[in-house]
């Protein structure tokens, strides 16, 4: 098996990090965005939304989507779990991952996307054709951010993780989904004492640090 991925694309971290935790290796392939290579014929043939990351598997079968290549890599290696054990277990691990995405990595996403000078004209990854920013999107973007950090700290009050009571893929995608706002200098608030604590725990994480790329 192999991962196509790039260091500083938060989806490819989500599964770096996942590897780490469940202690694998895979064959690691660097797909260069900011040259454009997700763009070309070479990688447009494993993927043709021009994303990663890509998980191609020996008999060239390609899966995209993170969480579908995490969720693949668990059933193969189910241990330790990371996206629950029991019933109601893989439910909210399921849930709070959606949480983390919608409500607090696409609004970052939103508010990167829409604002950096060098999406102006690219404004969805991997689509081909010329997409505009909004500007007005990015606004919402931030706002949204404010409303994600807050709602991140009332549930860290309840529980040690995002999901309960075990680290899960929840926890992956909420950490990516936080130092994703960090791109449009938005920080997760010291007075948010819960996601703070949370936020530390998950840079004790080998996986976590090791895997976290300063953005320029
Ligand atoms: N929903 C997809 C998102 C994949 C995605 O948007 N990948 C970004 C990097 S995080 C990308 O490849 N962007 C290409 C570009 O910006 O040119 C997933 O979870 O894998």
């Amino acid at each position: 098996m192999k991962l196509y991925y790039f260091p500083k694309a938060p989806h490819a971290r989500k599964v770096l990090i996942f590897l780490v935790e469940k202690g694998l290796s895979l064959e690691l392939i660097q797909v260069d965005l900011e040259k454009k290579e997700n763009l070309k014929e070479a990688f447009l043939a494993k993927n043709s939304r021009g994303v990663v990351p890509v998980l191609e598997l020996d008999d060239g079968t390609c899966i995209d989507e993170s969480l579908a290549i995490c969720r693949y890599l668990e059933a193969l290696n189910p241990e330790p779990p990371l996206f629950g054990s029991t019933p109601l277990e893989k439910a909210l691990v399921d849930s709070w991952d959606r949480h983390m995405e919608f409500d607090g990595y696409l609004p970052g996403q939103d508010a990167f996307r829409n604002s950096a000078e060098r999406f102006a004209n690219y404004a969805v990854a991997g689509v081909q054709e010329p997409v505009k920013a909004i500007p007005a999107l990015a606004e919402r973007g931030m706002q949204r951010i404010d409303i994600f950090f807050k709602r991140l700290d009332e549930r860290l009050a309840e529980v040690p993780y995002v999901a309960g009571t075990q680290f899960s893929m929840a926890d992956i995608t909420g950490v990516v989904a936080v130092d994703m706002t960090k791109r449009v200098n938005k920080f997760l608030p010291e007075s948010l004492e819960h996601a703070q604590r949370w936020y530390r725990a998950m840079y004790e994480r080998e996986s976590v640090s090791s895997t976290y790329v300063v953005h320029k």
